[in-house]
């Protein structure tokens, strides 16, 4: 079972970089706007979760650098359970102006985010 999960999660990283999604382009100012927005927000994941792959994929077309914390990594996987709650990914650590965190869970939910804040 885990080889056949190990087989399919190098399937879908090779197709995912075989098609991978064109960026949207942004003038200069407005990506270092967003850019600025983005350094506040992480996503917690794993690298072949097809869940994470469809986050991933969504702020690749969208164009965010979003910085990635691999929660296999003890010091990732503990601050995920401590802060959001749960082992599960993908989750995106939202960090507000005022210091406040959220945690996101459900890649249908980031995404809406992503979309709704950075379309
Ligand atoms: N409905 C969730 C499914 C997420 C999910 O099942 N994630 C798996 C990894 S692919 C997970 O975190 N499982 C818990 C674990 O591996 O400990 C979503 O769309 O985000």
């Amino acid at each position: 079972m885990k080889v056949i999960r190990w087989i399919l999660g190098r399937v879908i990283l090779l197709l995912n970089a075989l098609f991978s999604p064109k960026s949207v382009k942004r003038s200069e100012l407005e990506q270092k706007e967003i850019d600025d927005a983005v350094a506040q927000i992480h996503l917690y994941q794993f690298d072949a979760c097809p869940f994470c792959v469809k986050v991933r994929r969504a702020a690749k077309r969208l164009n965010l650098p979003l910085a990635t914390r691999d929660a296999k990594q003890a010091q990732w996987e503990q601050e995920l359970i401590n802060g959001g709650g749960h082992r599960k990914v993908p989750c995106l650590r939202i960090e507000g102006n005022n210091g406040e965190v959220e945690w996101m869970y459900e890649s249908n939910d980031i995404i809406s985010y992503l979309e709704k804040r950075f379309a």
